[in-house]
């Protein structure tokens, strides 16, 4: 209770969305599918339901019709709860005709919504990060500091940190200085005693998450007067605040991944289909919430599958299935091998009478057809994949954006409702 009356949630949506592109073609990112059945919003809701965080803001940079059906379907809380999940797109105002200029000013812009609400922290999260955190244990540490702001840290390797804000504090972790994604020739002024463990694991830099817990009159404070035509947390604001402002780390120890591009995307998918998987789906208590779809159990006939999850609603008649992710209504044929694939599924289901109706006009049914092979690619929703397709994606194929595909260090991405004809070979 006493989290839920004090904190309201912010979760940064994306920008202009191109990292992920083409997934955020025609929806944005928070809607872009996860493991089979979840969409990206799915983390940080979920992460924020199980700490007791019941009021939660999606800034997004437009409004997709799949993001609202998905929101509105999913997070109803009851009559007797003040929760909701509220989604703000950038939108243009007589005063401000531009969309969000970077992180700090899409928060900016949604605070005169924002403030209609009783609250005394903002905790301000990313849309496009996996991992499962308790934001309680965070509040705590906030309050006993009495600090300002409070930003999640994780110790990250020499190789990592220089895509990241990197940070030092104090042994009471009050944090002295801080530079955004440095160079690799001034990281060495920036380790940190990270603690034995991550020393041990060349975990000696200090990251922060992107996870910021702000009192409320300090955010107001810094994006309407301090820093008012600051447009980014991580470039500006945080920079800024470290000297006037008492600001703490909130070292966190657990799995967690930023999957704001292709790759680290497609590799956080797969990693969800190892034998013990560093995010655990599987747990009684973290619970990752989505959309209830009443779809009947997957159906697989006469196929081996290693390490694969399957979503509900699948149908699948494979030769073989091996570190793939099969999303819900995905119709796989008859012979065909998939190997270190996401396959997004399906939005609906064609009957047999419109399969007939297409296969007259060459057209493939929605799904992958028989005896295809495709290793290391990503199949967004609703394609149509024909017989005898071969895609092989890895490191021989150089990037490109196609009508039908786009390939981006290596993973080939099949965009969503592509045709892709019988025989094809990439
Ligand atoms: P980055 O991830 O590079 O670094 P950024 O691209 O600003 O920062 O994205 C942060 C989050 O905000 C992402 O979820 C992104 O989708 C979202 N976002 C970006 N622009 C937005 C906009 N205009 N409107 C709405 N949402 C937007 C940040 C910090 C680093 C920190 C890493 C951790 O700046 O200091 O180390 O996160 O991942
Ligand atoms: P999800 O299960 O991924 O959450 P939704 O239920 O949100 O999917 O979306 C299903 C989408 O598919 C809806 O937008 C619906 O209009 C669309 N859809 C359903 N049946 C058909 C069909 N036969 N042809 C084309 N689109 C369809």
């Amino acid at each position: 209770m006493w989290i839920s009356k004090s904190l309201v949630a912010v979760i940064l949506g994306g920008g202009a969305g191109t990292r992920l592109y083409p997934l955020t073609a025609s929806r944005s990112k928070p809607a872009v599918p996860i493991a089979g059945k979840y969409r990206l919003v799915d983390i940080p809701i979920s992460n924020c339901i199980n700490s007791n965080i019941n009021r939660m803001f999606v800034l997004t940079q437009y409004n997709s019709a799949s993001l609202n059906k998905h929101i509105k379907n999913t997070y109803q809380f009851s009559a007797f709860s003040s929760g909701f999940v509220d989604i703000m797109a950038a939108e243009q105002t007589p005063d401000n005709p531009k969309w969000f200029q970077g992180t700090a000013d899409a928060v900016r812009q949604s605070l005169r919504h924002i403030q209609n609400n009783e609250f005394d922290h903002v905790l301000i999260l990313s849309g496009d990060q996996l991992y499962q955190m308790d934001f309680g244990n965070m509040f705590r540490n906030h309050e006993k500091n009495g600090a300002d702001i409070t930003i999640a840290t994780i110790p990250v390797t020499e190789k990592e940190a220089t895509e990241f804000g990197i940070l030092k504090s104090d042994e009471d972790h009050k944090i002295t200085s801080f530079i955004e994604k440095p160079g690799y020739d001034k990281l060495p002024e920036w380790l940190s005693d990270t603690g034995q463990t991550m020393q041990g694991l060349g975990r000696n830099y200090l990251a922060s998450m992107g996870i910021y817990l702000f009192k409320r009159e300090v955010l107001f404070a810094l994006l309407q007067d301090e820093v008012k035509e600051a447009t980014d947390f991580g470039k500006e604001v945080i920079p800024h605040c470290i000297k006037d402002h008492k600001v703490y780390s909130y070292q966190y120890d657990g799995y967690w991944t930023d999957i704001g591009n292709i790759s680290s995307f497609f590799e956080a998918n797969l990693a969800l289909t190892k034998d013990i998987p560093p995010f655990n789906f599987f747990d009684n208590e973290k619970k990752v919430y989505s959309r209830a779809r009443m779809l009947p159990p997957a159906k697989i006939s006469g196929s081996t599958l290693k390490n694969t999850l399957a979503a509900d609603g699948c149908i699948i008649f494979a030769e073989r299935v091996e570190n793939c992710i099969i999303g819900i209504r995905m119709r796989i044929g008859f012979g065909s091998v998939i190997e270190d694939c996401y396959l997004m599924g399906s939005d609906y289901y064609e009957t047999l009478e419109e399969m007939a109706y297409e296969a007259e006009r060459g057209i493939p049914k929605i799904g992958i057809g028989d005896n295809c092979f495709i290793k290391n690619a990503i199949v967004d929703k609703n394609c149509r994949i024909g017989n005898n397709v071969r895609i092989n994606g890895g490191s021989h194929l150089t990037d490109t954006d196609h009508a039908l595909y786009v390939v981006k260090d290596g993973i080939v991405v099949i965009k969503k409702g592509a045709v892709v004809p019988d025989g094809f070979t990439l």
